[in-house]
Formats: structure tokens, sequence, C-alpha cells
């Protein structure tokens, strides 16, 4: 299975990019994932909007693709999560 290229839009006081950080955590996936902050840096928000035509954060591109709303995203990251253990070579019998 080839690994997606996942970058977060985020900011850290943003209670729902929490939720999404802690799925992140709670699958071992928070060192495959870009966390790019939007408040520390503008460039990124000026990257969101023009991309998506919002602002809202947290943001999950998913090989390039934006994926708002933190409960989509932290269930996606459960799936993908799963998926990815299922492809590892010792974990198939
Ligand atoms: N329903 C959204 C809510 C996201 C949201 O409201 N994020 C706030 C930060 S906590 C935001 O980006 N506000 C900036 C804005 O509205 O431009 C989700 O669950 O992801």
């Amino acid at each position: 299975m080839n690994k997606k290229k996942l970058e977060l839009f985020y900011f850290p006081q943003c209670p729902y990019c929490q939720l999404v950080l802690s799925a992140l955590r709670t699958t071992a996936l928070e060192s495959e994932v870009e966390l790019l902050d939007v408040q520390e840096n503008p460039h990124y928000k000026e990257r969101l909007v023009r991309d998506t035509g919002r602002g809202t954060v947290p943001c999950l591109y998913i090989d390039g693709k934006p994926m708002h709303e933190s409960k989509d995203i932290a269930n996606w990251i459960h799936k993908y999560a799963m998926e990815e253990q299922d492809a590892r070579p010792e974990s198939r019998s």
C-alpha cells in the first residue's frame, strides 16, 4: 500500500484540532503528518483559503485533497491507520 501524503492545517488552541491530534496520537500516525500551524505562518492560511474557499481548521490534505470537519478527519485517520496496519507484512498470517 502506498503511503499517502498527509498535511494537517491546524492551530494548537483550536479544540477541534485537538480532537484530530489526539486521533493521530492514538493511531501512532503523528509522525507521518506534516503539521501546518496557520497562526504561526500566514502563508498556510492563505493556501488553505485559496484551495478550499474556507479558512477553518482543522483541514487534512490527503495527497493534496482537502478534508474539513474534525469528526470526518478523525474517522478517516482511524480507518487509514487500520488499513496501514493490515498492509504491514508482519501483520499478515
Ligand atoms: N465544525 C468544524 C469547526 C471548525 C472550527 O470552527 N474551527 C475554528 C477554530 S476552533 C476556526 O477555524 N475558526 C476560524 C474561522 O472561522 O475562520 C470542525 O469540527 O472541524
